[in-house]
């Protein structure tokens, strides 16, 4: 997407396509009010309204005839949401209506609006930087609570601000490394080096591991259910999905497939994964299985480890992979237990018992190790340049004094990049090729 056309006038729906009681029409650009005097009646023509005001008025089509009444409201810039002149008409909100008053817009000398297109102008405009327009699009994607707060704490600067606090303290140990160059028998004061850049490198880490639940909180979490054969796996699946979802028999190597199943759980859209259980096998197709549960482990958020509480404890015949975060049941508490672990979790399907300590143990995991009320890191781009500002500032950390300033450069140009002040086109492309027209 070009960043030139700026001077064009843009147009689009900004409403969600179907009938609904209002819906919207944007324009925004330097002809935004002369579009709005050609399309709007009202008591004043839009282009002689002050910036923040609504007329109340009709829509006209080219020769005249009444399209829909409806508001037109005025913005100036560069206080609008594009930082440049916008009318947005409100009318009913019918394909009919809005098609026709978005040709009319066209008419007058709008062009249809790129896709994420208003926001990129406010992001152009400096109204925002990057992780705040990955923050309108995480506001109008979201579909759980969680989602919704870390994008509205992302679009009210609060992630700016957290990382431009981890900016100033690199910034200090940078001016006075600097300084050192300068005049080097003075030397770096210990509270202008190790002090601030053990805090930055310390925010970085938690600033990095909040990004695992950013992305659970915006696109959910797979937990994958994994055990020996009749460990429970099945029954569990159907416990927490409150139906019978999965075939459940007594027959070890029930499963052999995996399935899939969604729920919500805390507030956080969870996929569920069943899986074929773990055991030697000279079954083809069960082998298959088990390469497979070890392979959904390990891509998982999550592992459920379950072991059958009524039998002898037996420990699986392959390692989990490594890396896998995992939560260890105990499963069939109903039943006499064969073994106990206070580091084990137990639960049974068939009563439920243990079921709810379960839920909240998947929880902490999931979303519990980022602070609460802090902006996260919603967005893999995001991740990645905090995630490059660490290793430039743990590299810095070794490094004799005057070798630590290139990579304190690094880390700061990392950090730009995390909230995207001044990033290459195609990075901004690349973000806002996900938007949906009229955003
Ligand atoms: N009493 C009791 N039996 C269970 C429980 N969970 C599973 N089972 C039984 O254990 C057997 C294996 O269960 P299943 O869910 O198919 O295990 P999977 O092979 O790990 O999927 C079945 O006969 C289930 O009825 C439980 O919580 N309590
Ligand atoms: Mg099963």
């Amino acid at each position: 997407m070009s960043r030139l056309g700026l001077t064009e006038t843009i147009a689009a729906v900004a409403t969600a396509p179907g009938s609904a009681g209002v819906g919207i029409v944007r324009v925004s650009g330097p002809d935004a009010l002369r579009v709005a005097d050609g399309l709007f009646r009202g008591r004043r023509a839009p282009s002689r309204t002050p910036g923040g005001r609504f007329l109340f008025g009709e829509l006209q089509a080219e020769d005249g005839e009444v399209l829909d009444e409806g508001l037109c409201l005025v913005f100036r810039g560069p206080r609008s949401y594009t930082g440049e002149d916008v009318a947005e008409f409100q009318t009913h909100g019918s394909p009919a209506v809005l098609g026709r008053v978005l040709a009319r817009a066209l008419a007058l000398g709008a062009r249809p609006a790129r896709p994420g297109e208003f926001t990129l102008r406010a992001y152009l405009s400096g109204r925002l930087d990057l992780a705040q327009a990955e923050a309108v699009l995480g506001l109008v994607e979201a579909q759980t609570d969680a989602a919704r707060r870390q994008a509205s704490l992302g679009l009210s600067g609060a992630l700016g601000a957290r990382v431009a606090r981890i900016g100033a303290n690199i910034t200090r140990t940078l001016a006075a490394l600097q300084a050192m160059l300068d005049y080097p028998e003075e030397g770096v004061p210990e509270e202008d080096r190790e002090g601030p850049l053990s805090a930055a490198e310390h925010d970085l880490q938690e600033l990095v591991a909040s990004a695992r639940a950013g992305q659970v909180a915006t696109r959910g979490a797979r937990l994958a259910l994994i055990g020996r054969p009749n460990a429970g796996k099945s029954s569990l699946l159907n416990a927490l999905l409150g139906y019978e979802r999965s075939i459940v028999t007594p027959i070890p190597g029930t499963t052999r497939d995996y399935l899939e199943a969604g729920l919500e759980l805390a507030g956080v859209p969870v996929t569920l994964v069943d899986t074929a259980g773990i055991r030697e096998t000279a079954d083809q197709v069960e082998a298959a299985g088990v390469r497979q549960a070890l392979s959904l482990a390990g891509a998982a958020d999550l592992v459920l480890a379950l072991e059958d509480g009524s039998q002898p404890r037996e420990a699986l015949p392959t390692e989990l992979p490594t890396g896998a975060r995992v939560i260890r049941v105990q499963t069939k508490a109903d039943l006499p237990a064969a073994w106990s672990d206070p580091e084990v979790l137990r639960v049974s399907a068939v009563t439920g018992e243990g079921l709810g300590g379960l839920r909240e143990a998947v929880h902490a995991a999931l979303l519990g190790d980022a602070a609460r009320g802090e902006a996260w890191l919603t967005t893999e781009r995001q991740a990645d340049a905090a995630r490059r500002a660490l290793s430039h500032v743990q590299a810095a950390r070794h490094l004799p004094d005057d070798l630590a300033g290139w990579e304190l450069e690094e880390a700061l140009r990392a950090l730009s990049d995390l909230t995207g002040r001044d990033v290459q086109e195609d990075v901004v492309d690349a973000v806002f090729r996900n938007f949906c027209v009229g955003k």
